[in-house]
């Protein structure tokens, strides 16, 4: 994939909420091209290995059983410095601290129910899109 692209989810509360298609606006409108996208429902298994790099945290237990928890919408997209810009966009993994505007200032409800995960690395970006889509699955 190229470095251009960051990966991003709908997190269960915002999907459930009816909040992806106003989220999905917001991402366009910044300028991102949506070059994959599914609608899925992880097993607590697989939100487990796709968080694995948080196996050691406290939280991670329940951001598994979270993930899990309903549906959320898996996408790959596409902008010039797309992780950096994309990360600006969603804003503090805590609500209370995320700036005005961002994604998560307006539809996340909490630290954990935060309505959007974004790739922190570019690197990241590449396993993260890879882990939900193949080649015939996405744009190029
Ligand atoms: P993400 O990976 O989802 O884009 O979020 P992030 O980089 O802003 O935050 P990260 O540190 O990678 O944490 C991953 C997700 O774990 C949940 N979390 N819960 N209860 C807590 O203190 C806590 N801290 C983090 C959030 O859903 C966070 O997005
Ligand atoms: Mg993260």
């Amino acid at each position: 994939m190229a470095t251009n692209r960051t990966f991003t989810m709908i997190k269960p509360d915002a999907f459930s909420a009816g909040n992806s298609g106003a989220i999905l606006k917001m991402i366009e409108e910044a300028g991102f091209k949506i070059v994959a996208m599914k609608a899925t429902q992880l097993t607590p298994a697989i939100a487990g290995k796709f968080y694995e790099v948080h196996s050691e945290r406290p939280f991670y237990a329940d951001l598994c059983a979270y993930m899990s928890s309903g549906p959320i919408i898996a996408a790959i997209l596409e902008k010039d410095n797309a992780v950096e810009d994309f990360r600006k966009l969603i804003g503090a993994t805590n609500p209370a601290d995320a700036a005005e505007g961002t994604i998560r200032k307006i539809f996340a409800k909490s630290i954990e129910a935060n309505a959007v995960h974004g790739s922190d690395s570019d690197e990241n970006a590449a396993i993260e899109g890879a882990f939900y889509f193949s080649q015939i699955e996405r744009v190029g």
